[in-house]
């Protein structure tokens, strides 16, 4: 059984149904399995033209985690802090474009967690490597916290930390896999969170990496 169970650990089964993780929250295992190529497929052309960079934060410390973004905004830290930018730092042009399927993908898998007509302005990459992670914080830097927030998971797995209202509440853990959507709105779009240090591992299509993309409604 043991044997069976690390086999087939990565073998991604279908979504079935949206589980609570918390109200307002809910936890879509393998909804994005059909899209998964061609999510992939779209992020390497928005990374070849808006790199990945690894942030600063206002502390002064490098983020593990690197970063792009798509869309009419992007997320973006650096000494003075943390904004909403519509162009890339780095080139100073605007940041790529949305893919249809990055967008088409974020409205159904928010109306499949009860959130009708949610509309991405904003989709942040992150790309983790073995190691890197996300400390506790709020997603605050949004207009419109009415909005849910939608998460796509690729590649490596990653234990997600879901805390509460105060920093100081202990956070439950959950594991995200390869083609897992998570749907975050309601009483718990502002919830603390974060991502454990990445264990490392290989992914048979992505290799030793994990890729988060977040959709918001910044603007
Ligand atoms: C729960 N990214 O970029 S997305 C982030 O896996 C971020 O890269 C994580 O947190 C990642 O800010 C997790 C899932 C997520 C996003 C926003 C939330 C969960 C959330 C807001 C409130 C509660
Ligand atoms: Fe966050």
């Amino acid at each position: 059984m043991l044997l069976t169970r690390s086999l087939f650990d990565e073998c991604p089964a279908p979504y079935a149904a949206p589980e609570p993780i918390a109200p307002g929250a809910a936890l879509l295992r393998g909804f994005a399995l059909d899209q998964a190529e061609a999510l992939l497929q779209a992020a390497r052309q928005v990374i070849a033209a808006a790199p990945l960079r690894h942030l600063k934060t206002p502390g002064g410390r490098v983020m593990s985690v690197g970063m792009s973004n798509c869309g009419a905004l992007g997320w973006v830290s650096d000494s003075t802090g943390y904004r909403y930018s519509s162009t890339d730092p780095l080139s100073g042009q605007p940041w790529p474009s949305m893919p249809a399927c990055f967008a088409e993908l974020a409205m159904q898998a928010a109306a499949e967690a009860g959130y009708e007509g949610f509309a991405p302005d904003a989709c942040l990459i992150n790309r983790y490597e073995p190691g890197a992670r996300l400390s506790l914080h709020q997603d605050r830097d949004e207009s419109d916290l009415g909005a849910p927030i939608v998460s796509v998971s690729l590649g490596l797995p990653a234990v997600f930390l879901f805390g509460g209202l105060q920093r100081s509440d202990r956070p439950a853990r959950w594991r995200l896999a390869h083609a897992d959507v998570a749907v975050w709105g309601g009483v718990s779009r502002l919830a603390f969170h974060g991502v454990a240090p990445l264990a490392d591992g290989e992914h048979p299509r992505l290799g030793r990496q994990r890729i988060n993309l977040t959709f918001r409604r910044a603007g």
